[in-house]
């Protein structure tokens, strides 16, 4: 039921009003917007309803910044949040982040104004065509500009109630709005009585019996069955660093070399695919192979991953029997073993008994060893597994589409935190914003629950923190995020000095047009801010600055190409 609201001047306010009465009725409790005046309406609603503590409103200046602080609150909390535009360009700087909310099937909602249908089309000013600006994934549902007629406010909860019915993924609403663009309101009340919605249509789960030979992969936000699962099916379990399953007696870390190894990869017989695998090649290349049924689980993401278009796509599995152990302790027993020697590194530490010894020359040459070690420079495993080790469960990790992730993902242990990545269409931009979204999520519901707060660590390369500075901005007003920017600086993508090119193309050439250098002060940039800066450059350093107090920090650590 739509709540009565006395009639205001202006029919674009009226209108934006009921859209966000049903938005909010509907559980929706985030807004991001920047400024505009077309847009003024639905602005100065979301502030009206901000007072009266329904919504939380998140201004920023760059509606691409704006996108990715929405999509990092909607991943985060798993609710639709809205971000609102003006018209022009404006909308289309909201599209790498409505393409990511698509392809990870995050909920966002774009809610953009635009000029009534007589202004279209005769060069008005700041006017281009917005219906089906994102493209034919993401249609449009225009909406007329409102005139005060008696059923608008109905007509408005509709839309709120199917955007949200539809929200998977990105929704795009197009709202004309007619001079005069706004009014003077003071709401006396916003119901925010909110229950879950039941599930529309029950999932029918298929069921798989445990056999020998199966393996389950855990893609990027497979979520925490998939670990089950592979318990249940007595399967090693494939799972990506940002999957939400690395943990668990049957994950397999080294995954990518046990693959390819004789008496591994070579007996797997089926494959059981969650979440959105991104990080290997040698996945892709399993589920390619004709002697292995692939079963694919639907997730959130728009496409079901199925690389060899051969898998069968389930909505849920539901696991009959128990896997035989006389299979199925030496066939997990042998990947974990086998992975867990893989990754074991020769010890750096010095040996414990020269600390207790009394002679000065064995106490001395502890003392010079234990320098050595904190003096080590930092290299890129040596960062991922400080930066895992330092986070726990009411901490934050988002890694970026840099090398690192991927580092991080051959080398990082189990352990049950929660990571997000941006693996829908893996780009390297909105990184910092989608963190700073993440992070204020878990800061209003840790609030909420009078819990203690965490950080968000962001670990990212140069390049990727510099195409999303406008993220650092600190808004004078808004909250400060709880952020620690760990950035590998090795001075450009060299990520792709692992490509096959680079063994073939020019050396100057491929500096040029993929490395594509850099030397920004990021000190200087920190400063700009208002951020904190460290810079680590060895073991020592690194440890103090993740465990530094002030915040939002950036920390530079310089690293090799
Ligand atoms: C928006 C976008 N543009 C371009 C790319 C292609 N791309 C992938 S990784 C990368 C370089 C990343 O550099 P950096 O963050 O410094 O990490 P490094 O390669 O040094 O580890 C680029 C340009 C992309 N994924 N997304």
């Amino acid at each position: 039921m739509t709540r009565p609201r006395p009639r205001s001047e202006s029919p674009a306010t009226d209108f934006s009003v009921a859209l966000l009465d049903e938005f909010v009725r509907l559980g929706v409790r985030d807004l991001v917007l920047c400024p505009g005046s077309r847009s003024q309406a639905l602005a100065l609603a979301a502030a009206e309803f901000e007072r009266l503590g329904a919504l939380t409103l998140h201004v920023r200046i760059d509606e691409r910044v704006a996108g990715f602080v929405a999509l990092g609150l909607a991943a985060e909390s798993r609710r639709p949040v809205l971000v609102v535009s003006t018209s022009g360009t404006a909308v289309a700087n909201l599209h790498p982040a409505v393409l990511e909310a698509h392809h990870s099937g995050v909920p966002v909602i774009v809610l953009s104004a635009d000029r009534p249908d007589e202004l279209r089309g005769i060069g008005a000013n700041q006017t281009t065509e917005q219906r089906g600006i994102f493209g034919p994934q993401i249609p449009t549902t225009d909406v007329p500009a409102p005139t005060g007629a008696e059923r608008e406010p109905e007509y408005a909860a509709r839309i709120a109630r199917d955007a949200v019915a539809s929200a998977r993924g990105a929704v795009h609403v197009n709202l004309s709005f007619r001079e005069p663009l706004s009014a003077a309101i003071t709401l006396d009340g916003v119901d925010t009585e909110w229950t879950a919605p039941a599930s529309a249509t029950p999932i029918e789960p298929v069921a798989l019996e445990p056999a020998a030979g199966t393996v389950v992969v855990a893609g990027h936000d497979a979520g925490d069955a998939a670990e089950r699962l592979a318990r249940e099916l007595g399967a090693p379990l494939l799972a990506e660093v940002s999957s939400g399953a690395r943990f668990g007696p049957n994950l397999v870390v080294a995954y990518r070399e046990l693959l390819a190894e004789p008496g591994f990869g070579d007996e797997v017989r089926r494959a059981i695919v969650v979440g959105h695998p991104t990080l290997s090649r040698e996945i892709p290349a399993l589920l390619h192979r004709p002697d292995v049924e692939v079963v694919v689980v639907r997730g959130r993401t728009s496409e079901p991953y199925d690389p060899g278009r051969t898998a069968r796509i389930v909505d849920a599995i539901a696991v009959h029997g128990e896997p035989e152990r006389s299979w199925a302790r030496p066939w997990v027993g042998r990947w974990v073993a086998a992975s867990r020697m893989l990754l074991e590194q020769p010890s750096t530490a010095p040996p414990i008994d020269a600390s207790r010894s009394s002679t000065p020359a064995e106490q001395s040459a502890y003392a010079k060893h234990v320098l050595a070690e904190l003096r080590r420079p930092v290299d890129r495993r040596m960062l991922v597994e400080a930066v895992w080790a330092a986070t726990w469960p009411h901490d934050r990790l988002v890694l970026g589409a840099s090398r690192l992730i991927r580092e991080a993902d051959r080398v990082v242990p189990g352990k049950r935190i929660r990571v997000h990545a941006n693996r829908g269409l893996a780009g390297i931009d909105g990184t910092v914003s989608t963190a700073t979204g993440i992070d204020l999520a878990v800061g209003a519901e840790r609030e909420a629950a009078g819990a203690a707060r965490g950080v968000t660590r962001v670990l990212l390369g140069d390049l990727t923190l510099l195409h999303d500075q406008g993220g650092l901005g600190l808004v004078p007003g808004e909250p400060t995020p709880r952020l620690q920017v760990i950035v590998g600086n090795d001075g450009g993508g060299t990520i792709f000095d692992g490509l096959e090119v680079a063994a073939s193309a020019d050396t100057a050439a491929l500096e040029r047009v993929m490395l594509t250098p850099q030397r920004v002060d990021l000190a200087a940039l920190a400063a700009a801010h208002g951020w904190e800066y460290r810079r680590a450059a060895t073991r020592s350093e690194l440890d103090q600055a993740l465990t530094a107090s002030e915040l939002p920090v950036l920390i530079e650590v310089p690293l090799e190409r």
